[in-house]
C-alpha cells in the first residue's frame, strides 16, 4: 500500500486526540498540565546537568507529550479487541498485575510501545484492567452483570471495519489513520447516560464501586491521563495554589539523586452527574487526575531490594513525615549511577562517545565498561522505567475508590485466564529492559 503511516505516527495522533478530549471532559486535567509544564521548565532552567543528560538520552522531546491513561473493561472480547486496536498504534501488552491482592476485582496489563525508537518518539501507555465477574459472590447479580455486558459494543461499527481493513492492507494511509483515530476515540469517551436503571447501578455499586463503573456505561471511559513531571515534590506542594486538592502522600520511593522507578500523586475522583435509564439521576465518581515522576528501571535484584524497603517503610499519614521516614529506610539503597551499575541494581543504556568511536578497536566483547566510562569513551544512561507498580496501582485504585475498598483477598493470581482473554501472552518487562541494555552494549562492542 502506498504511503502507509507508521504505528508511531498513529499513536502520536491518538495520544494527542485523547489528551484534547480529556481536557474538555475534565478541565482540572488542563490545569494539571499547565502546572507540570511550569515545574518542568523551572527544573530544566535551574539544572543544566539534568537538561544535558535528558537531551543526550533523547528524553527531552518525549517529555512534553508523555502521558499514561487507564481504562477498565468487562469482557474477554472487549480486551482482545483493544489489544488489536492498540497493536495498530504500536502498543503491546506488557506485564501482568493482579489487583485482587488489594481487594480490587480486576487484573491488568499495560499497553505500551516497546522498542527504543518508539519509546523515544512517544511512550504513550494505557493501563488496562479486566473485570473479574467471578469475584461477584451473588450469582444472580453476577449473571445480570454478564448479560448487561454482553449487550453492549464499546467499539463503533466503523472502528471495527477499519481494524479489519488494517489487517487486510497491513497498514493505513493518512486519511484512514485519521478516521481510525477519530473512531477509536469514541470507545474512551465519557457518557453521562448509564445503560442500566438506578436500582441495578446501586446493586452493582454495593458489590464494588469498580463493578458499577465497568458494567453500567456504554463505553470504557478513560478514567485519568497522567503527565510526567521532573519534580513531583514541587508539583505536590504547588497543587493547592492551582486550585487542586492532592491526595495526602506521594506514593512510591522517596526523592533521590538518581530517581528510582516511579513516584505518583493524584487528586481525588470527581463526583459527576449521571442520568440513569428511566428518569432517575444521581452521581458517579470514577475520573481523577494523577502526576508521576519516572526514574531508572530496576533489575530483579534491585526490585527485590526496592520491594523490601518499601514494605518496611509502610504507609504514612502526612506527606512530610512519610517522605522523611522513606529517606531513612532507603539509605540502604545505593544512590549513585556508579553504585547502581556496579551492584547490578538498575538497567543502563551504553553509548560510545566520539572519542570512544575513534577507539572502537580497543573495546573487546566481555570488557568491563567502567574503565571506558572513566576515560570518557562510553557513557551509561539510566534506562527509564516504562511500566507501573502493582503496589502503586493498587494505591491509586484505593484513593480513587474513596478509601472504602474491601481488603479481603480474592485468591490466586490468574495470569493464564487473563492471557486467554487477551488472546496472547503478555510481554515480560524485565526481559525488555535487559534486551535494551544488551543491545546498547553490543552497539558499543562490549558484547
Ligand atoms: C488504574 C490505576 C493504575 C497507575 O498509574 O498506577 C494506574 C485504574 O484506576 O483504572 O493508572
Ligand atoms: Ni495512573
Amino acid at each position: 500500500m502506498a504511503h502507509t503511516l507508521s504505528a508511531d505516527d498513529i499513536r502520536e495522533e491518538f495520544s494527542q486526540a485523547m489528551s484534547a478530549m480529556y481536557q474538555q471532559e475534565v478541565p482540572q486535567y488542563g490545569t494539571l498540565l499547565a502546572l507540570v509544564a511550569d515545574v518542568n521548565l523551572a527544573v530544566l532552567e535551574n539544572n543544566a546537568r539534568l537538561h544535558e543528560q535528558l537531551a543526550n538520552a533523547d528524553e527531552l522531546a518525549r517529555l512534553n507529550v508523555e502521558r499514561h491513561g487507564a481504562i477498565r473493561v468487562g469482557t474477554a472480547e472487549e480486551l482482545a479487541t483493544l489489544c488489536r486496536m492498540f497493536a495498530i498504534m504500536g502498543m503491546q501488552p506488557v506485564g501482568y498485575y493482579d489487583l485482587s491482592v488489594a481487594g480490587v476485582p480486576v487484573h491488568s496489563t499495560a499497553f505500551r510501545p516497546v522498542d527504543d525508537a518508539a519509546l523515544q518518539r512517544n511512550p504513550f501507555r494505557i493501563f488496562t484492567s479486566l473485570l473479574r465477574l467471578e469475584l461477584i459472590d451473588d450469582p444472580a447479580l453476577r449473571e445480570k452483570a454478564a448479560k448487561i455486558l454482553a449487550r453492549r459494543d464499546i467499539f463503533t461499527p466503523r472502528c471495527r471495519a477499519l481494524m479489519n481493513l488494517h489487517d487486510e492492507q497491513n497498514g493505513f494511509n493518512a486519511e484512514q489513520a485519521k478516521e481510525f483515530v477519530h473512531e477509536a476515540l469514541e470507545t474512551f469517551r465519557w457518557h453521562r447516560h448509564t445503560t442500566v436503571d438506578k436500582a441495578t447501578y446501586e446493586a452493582l455499586n454495593r458489590q464494588h464501586r469498580l463493578i458499577a463503573d465497568v458494567v453500567c456505561f456504554p463505553g470504557c471511559h478513560i478514567n485519568h491521563l497522567t503527565p510526567r513531571t521532573l519534580d513531583i515534590d514541587q508539583v505536590q506542594s504547588l497543587m493547592a495554589e492551582y486550585g487542586i486538592e492532592p491526595k495526602a502522600v506521594i506514593e512510591g520511593p522517596p526523592r533521590r539523586a538518581v530517581p528510582l522507578v516511579l513516584r505518583q500523586t493524584s487528586f481525588k475522583a470527581l463526583e459527576e452527574p449521571v442520568a440513569f435509564a428511566g428518569d432517575a439521576s444521581g452521581t458517579h465518581t470514577a475520573r481523577f487526575g494523577e502526576i508521576e515522576q519516572r526514574g531508572v528501571a530496576l533489575t530483579p535484584k534491585g526490585r527485590a531490594l526496592y520491594d523490601r524497603l518499601l514494605s518496611e517503610a509502610g504507609v504514612g499519614k502526612d506527606n512530610l513525615t512519610h517522605q522523611q521516614h522513606l529517606q531513612e529506610v532507603f539509605k540502604a539503597f545505593p544512590d549513585s549511577e556508579f553504585l547502581l551499575r556496579q551492584q547490578g541494581l538498575a538497567w543502563f543504556r551504553y553509548r560510545l562517545t566520539p572519542s570512544g568511536d575513534a577507539h572502537r578497536q580497543a573495546i573487546r566483547p566481555g570488557d568491563d565498561p567502567q574503565p571506558f566510562i572513566e576515560r570518557g569513551w562510553i557513557t551509561a544512561q539510566p534506562i527509564t522505567y516504562e511500566d507501573f507498580l502493582p503496589v502503586s496501582a493498587a494505591g491509586i485504585f484505593q484513593s480513587n475508590l474513596g478509601g472504602d475498598a474491601q481488603t479481603r483477598s480474592h485468591g490466586n493470581a490468574s495470569r493464564s485466564a487473563f492471557e486467554a482473554a487477551l488472546g496472547r501472552p503478555v510481554l515480560d518487562e524485565f526481559r525488555l529492559y535487559e534486551d535494551a541494555e544488551v543491545r546498547s552494549k553490543r552497539r558499543c562492542g562490549l558484547l
